[in-house]
């Protein structure tokens, strides 16, 4: 059996969901945020026989896009006289990044 874990965009996570739901795959959405651009995204966990692994994420593929965001760079420590011109940077996020991990037990008590 194996665990897996996919954070993806908020803004995908309603679809992944309900697409896994419709092929009977077993979720749960999880509120998380990004370490990196401190924004929301959605963790999506899935315990999974192995034989299913490829088939979850063929409907990840299918429903998880990747996008560009803007982020303001952090103004670094100024000197008296200097002055420091803020431009976004351009990012890109997902469609998804996943891990596939071993279960070693499962129960559903
Ligand atoms: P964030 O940490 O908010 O990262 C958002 C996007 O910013 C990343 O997209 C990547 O393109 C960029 N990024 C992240 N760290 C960076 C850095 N140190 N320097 C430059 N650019 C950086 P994705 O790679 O698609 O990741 C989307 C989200 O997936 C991440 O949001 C984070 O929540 C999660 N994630 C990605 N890789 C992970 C990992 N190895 N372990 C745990 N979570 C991860």
């Amino acid at each position: 059996m194996k665990l897996l874990v996919a954070i993806v965009h908020t803004e995908d996570a309603g679809h992944l969901v309900d697409g896994l739901l419709e092929r009977e795959f077993r979720a749960t959405r999880l509120h998380s945020s990004g370490g990196f651009l401190k924004q929301s995204n959605a963790t999506v966990i899935l315990g999974l026989e192995d034989d299913q692994v490829d088939a979850a994420l063929a409907v990840i593929r299918e429903n998880c896009h990747s996008r560009t965001q803007l982020v303001n760079p952090m103004p670094p420590i100024m000197e008296p006289g200097e002055f420091f011109l803020p431009y976004p940077l351009e990012v890109e996020v997902g469609g998804a990044t996943v891990f596939v991990l071993p279960v070693e037990r499962f129960e559903r008590i």
